[in-house]
């Protein structure tokens, strides 16, 4: 893209969103190019952004950068700018010191900083200006996700006109945690000020609800909320997805499954390949599940001559000190296992903490025998959805924690609790040996939960449900 710059940005249908959908690229000549980012959000918007006239508000990543907007491949991109103490602040303390732990269960403590919470409430009033200023008359609003609960309140406020949604991608808590926030009725409140608030799942918006009952002067009726000012929000559920047939195609395509032979060949052509694929985070329960295949390998359940587990950590918040002491806790833990009951060329654990294409996770999912999935507590998890999607045949078989939002719609994987070290020991096992009619069985069935619900749907449900006036 040449990322010229529209004199005048005016949209009737605004993403606000804490990253921009685009990478910067940076040539060997020196020029700088754009590159629209191949995630599953911007796959299911593109559509409905070229129809409508789109343009995305977000941060570009850089810090202390101004820039102006500029269109890519059919979307306005409207850069919102961070200085690093907001991003230390807003993002890394903020949403993902304070926050991301509190609504994962506090499975790690959560920190409550003022002066985070200061910087939390400019940013998102820098982002509602941004979407203020951008948006038509009466245009469509969709904000996204946890670094942005405020945007819907200040918005509204600035623009009475505009029809505003709200996603969710991460959990909702229970009253009990949520309340221990010092500044719990703002977001509330900063929440209600959508027309639609999304869910990913039905308990996440009971959740809410019953906060909004127990905290705020509002009409609770099933899920609309009546605001004394007359404004109706309502609350409801919508899974995301992935773009199911594309995953399809990709894993189809002739170079990835050659690549995923070389895997394969590369790993020792082992009986059976587990694969895990994570950011690195502690919401995932990386530790636990390597734990319980270290352990198996150990007391000789598992032969390390013919199994190999391939764990793919992405490097994520590194500047967050909970995660460096993931990292190197996790560093260890493969060390001990690989040192313990490793032969030389064999090692039972390949740990790889780097991020890789599309093109070698699509070859990795579509030749791993089990994908271990073990979050303490996930929004939804994509990656069991992907495994779904690029896995073709009768065999293989998903490992699935019922703590991730996925255990809901995909009822036929082998399901496990993360916090019960035996159980998934016992499931791995399971997954390994079960019957070859069984493996195929409940494949068909999560191929055909993943194939009917895809982004593209989610996408659609939502932005319907957010087009018709909602009244109390
Ligand atoms: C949040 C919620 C919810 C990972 N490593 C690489 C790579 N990935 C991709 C995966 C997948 C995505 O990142 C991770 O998505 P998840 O859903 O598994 O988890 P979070 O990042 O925590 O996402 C989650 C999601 O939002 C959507 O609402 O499901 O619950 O926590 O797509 O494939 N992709 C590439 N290289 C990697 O190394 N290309």
């Amino acid at each position: 893209g040449s990322g010229t710059a529209p004199a005048d940005v005016s949209a009737s249908f605004v993403v606000v969103a804490n990253r921009l959908p685009v990478d910067r690229v940076q040539h060997p000549d020196g020029t700088v190019d754009w590159r629209t980012s191949p995630g599953g959000l911007v796959t299911a918007l593109e559509p409905v952004m070229r129809k409508n006239e789109g343009a995305w508000v977000g941060w570009h990543g850089a810090p202390d950068e101004v820039l102006d907007p500029f269109e890519e491949d059919g979307i306005t991109i409207v850069p919102v700018p961070l200085s690093s103490q907001e991003v230390a602040e807003y993002y890394e303390g903020f949403s993902n010191a304070t926050l991301w732990p509190l609504y994962h269960d506090v499975v790690a403590p959560p920190e409550f900083h003022r002066e985070w919470w200061d910087a939390y409430v400019r940013v998102n009033r820098r982002f509602a200006e941004r979407a203020a200023a951008v948006s038509d008359e009466g245009a469509t609003v969709w904000v996204q996700d946890y670094q942005l609960q405020l945007v819907p309140q200040m918005l509204r406020t600035m623009r009475p006109d505009l029809r505003i949604g709200f996603f969710l991608h991460i959990p909702f808590p229970p009253v009990e945690l949520f309340q221990q926030l010092p500044w719990r009725r703002e977001i509330t409140e900063g929440l209600l000020g959508s027309d639609l608030i999304g869910f990913q799942l039905p308990g996440a918006v009971q959740n809410f609800t019953r906060l909004v009952r127990q905290r705020v002067s509002a009409e609770v009726r099933r899920d609309l909320v009546t605001l004394p000012d007359g404004h109706v929000a309502r609350a409801k559920a919508y899974p995301i997805s992935i773009d199911s047939r594309g995953f399809r195609e990709l894993a189809r395509s002739a170079p990835v499954r050659e690549r995923a032979r070389e895997i394969r060949r590369d790993l020792g052509d082992p009986e059976v390949m587990f694969l895990g694929v994570d950011r690195l985070d502690y919401t995932k329960g990386i530790k636990q599940r390597l734990r319980a295949y270290g352990e198996l390998v150990a007391e000789g359940r598992l032969d390390p001559d013919k199994v190999v587990f391939v764990q793919v950590a992405t490097p994520s918040r590194e500047r967050v000190d909970q995660y460096r002491h993931l990292r190197d806790e996790i560093d260890m833990l493969v060390g001990r296992i690989n040192g313990e009951v490793g032969r030389i060329g064999r090692p039972p654990v390949v740990y790889l903490h780097s991020s890789f294409p599309r093109e070698e996770m699509a070859a990795l999912y579509s030749t791993a025998d089990v994908m271990v999935v073990t979050p303490l507590r996930d929004g939804m998890n994509l990656v069991a959805k992907e495994y779904v999607a690029c896995h073709e045949g009768d065999e293989g078989a998903l490992v699935l924690s019922e703590f991730a939002g996925a255990a809901y719609e995909l009822k036929q994987a082998y399901k496990i609790n993360p916090y019960d070290i035996n159980d998934i020991k016992a499931t791995l096992e399971l997954a390994c040996r079960d019957a070859p009619t069984n493996k195929a069985r409940r494949l068909r069935a999560l191929r055909k939960q993943v194939f009917d619900n895809d982004i593209t749907r989610w996408a659609d449900t939502f932005l319907s449900d957010l087009d018709q006036k909602v009244t109390g």
